[in-house]
């Protein structure tokens, strides 16, 4: 593995001080879109770190002018892993205090990250998962209908996340504090991870909320997206690890 900070900092602007705040980007053949994400998101966050995860096109370099900090795993790893190697490295860095996981493609906003980690500050809670449930029928029906029913299908099997009240435990932008970034032991490959994170909350007693979150399906994010093929590996392998 290997590691590259930032050659400038510029200080963002915005009233916010979000300096606490940790960004981790799981990053896998996002080059054509990542310095951008990057560089939005820094506006607000100034402390990002980007994971590359053996990425085949310049998703490494297109990181770097983003303005982020820049992890390599020399093979892809999947992104549990990659988020995994993003925490251990944001819970490294000085002053850290909250963390959050936010897609690579631009379907993430960071409106919904300000407000979550307001939330953090001000609840007493340890996570926030971001839910595109969350609202009414509008907001349902931006889903896309396959995507619906394999993430609605994944919450019914799910006695843990039913118990835990939530309705998107596939949602990839959650915040949380310092004591899940010091807890958090993803072990599970590709998408998996995320049902393996639903486990973890249950098991370690983390208190937990959703946040309803806006997830933007532009073109370019709907022909990389997870198939429904994927979908059903994610709920295959929840049941079979007995995890979810
Ligand atoms: N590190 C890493 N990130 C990945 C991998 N596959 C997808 N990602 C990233 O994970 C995020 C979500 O992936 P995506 O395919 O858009 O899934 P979806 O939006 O949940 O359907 C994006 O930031 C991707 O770049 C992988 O194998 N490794
Ligand atoms: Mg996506």
């Amino acid at each position: 593995m290997s590691i590259q900070e930032p050659s400038s900092q510029p200080s963002p602007s915005g009233a916010k001080d979000f300096s606490d705040t940790w960004l981790i980007v799981p990053c896998y053949n996002e080059g054509t879109v990542i310095k951008d994400v990057l560089s939005h998101a820094r506006a607000t966050f100034p402390n990002i770190v980007a994971v590359n995860d053996g990425s085949a096109d310049d998703s490494a370099r297109q990181i770097h002018l983003g303005g982020a900090h820049l992890v390599n795993h020399p093979v892809n790893l999947g992104q549990g892993a990659a988020i995994q190697t993003g925490i251990e490295y944001a819970r490294k860095q000085p002053g850290a205090q909250y963390f959050c996981t936010f897609d690579a493609d631009g379907q993430h906003q960071v409106k919904d990250v300000v407000r979550m980690i307001e939330r953090l500050r001000s609840e007493p809670l340890d996570i926030i998962v971001g839910t595109r449930f969350g609202r009414p029928r509008a907001a349902d029906d931006q889903v896309p209908l396959i995507k619906r029913i394999v993430l609605k299908t994944v919450v019914m099997l799910s006695p843990t996340t039913r118990k835990l009240g939530l309705s998107d435990a596939h949602n990839g932008l959650r915040v949380f504090n310092a004591k899940v970034a010091n807890e958090m032991n993803i072990r599970m490959n590709g998408m998996s991870h995320a049902s393996e994170i639903v486990s973890m909350i249950a098991d370690r007693g983390w208190r937990v909320a959703e946040e309803p979150v806006d997830i933007l399906y532009t073109e370019y994010s709907m022909s990389k997206g997870q198939s429904l093929i994927n979908g059903i590996n994610i709920l295959a392998d929840g049941l079979l690890a007995k995890r979810i």
